[in-house]
């Protein structure tokens, strides 16, 4: 049987640059990605996603979007990871280096996909539109996507 984790991730983007994370330590060592993780008991799964992206960035935001949930299943693993994905259009603060994420500014058309979760280029462009999507990959190992389904909803 399959269990679920409960996972945010944030995006914060201006026009024409998305604010991006090297992953120092942990899962997804060494990709760019957008800031997050675990919700924690008590806490809603916004909540979680504010914690983290002031953890991780140094950055508070006034409004978050919720803008996709991506399911991940990886072979071999019974724990489907449910992230929650939202985004930001403005932020407060600077962005700051973590023990965890070193963030910097990408512009869209220079997006290193290439050292990013293999997902990622797929649901990219909605997020960067604005566009709100239920996703589903499963995995073999970190870097082969052998099943993926991916749709546009009109909300989540
Ligand atoms: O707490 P921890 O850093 O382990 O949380 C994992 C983070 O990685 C969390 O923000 C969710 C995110 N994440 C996955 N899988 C994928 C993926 O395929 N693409 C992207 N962009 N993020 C992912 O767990």
């Amino acid at each position: 049987m399959l269990t679920s984790k409960l996972l945010t991730l944030v995006f914060v983007v201006q026009p024409g640059r998305v604010l991006l994370g090297m992953k120092k330590r942990g899962f997804g060592v060494g990709k760019w990605n957008g800031f997050g993780g675990k919700v924690q008991p008590g806490e809603t799964i916004e909540e979680a996603a504010r914690r983290e992206l002031l953890e991780e960035s140094g950055l508070t935001v006034d409004t978050l979007d919720k803008i996709g949930n991506i399911k991940f299943e990886f072979e071999g693993d019974t724990e489907l990871m449910d992230v929650h994905v939202f985004r930001a259009d403005s932020f407060n603060g600077d962005p700051t280096e973590s023990d965890e994420m070193r963030p910097r500014w990408f512009d869209w058309e220079s997006i290193p996909f290439d050292q990013m979760w293999a997902d990622d280029r797929l649901w990219f462009p909605l997020m960067l539109q604005k566009k709100t999507f239920l996703g589903y990959f499963k995995f073999r190992g970190h870097d082969v996507i052998l099943q993926h389904k991916l749709e546009e909803v009109d909300e989540l």
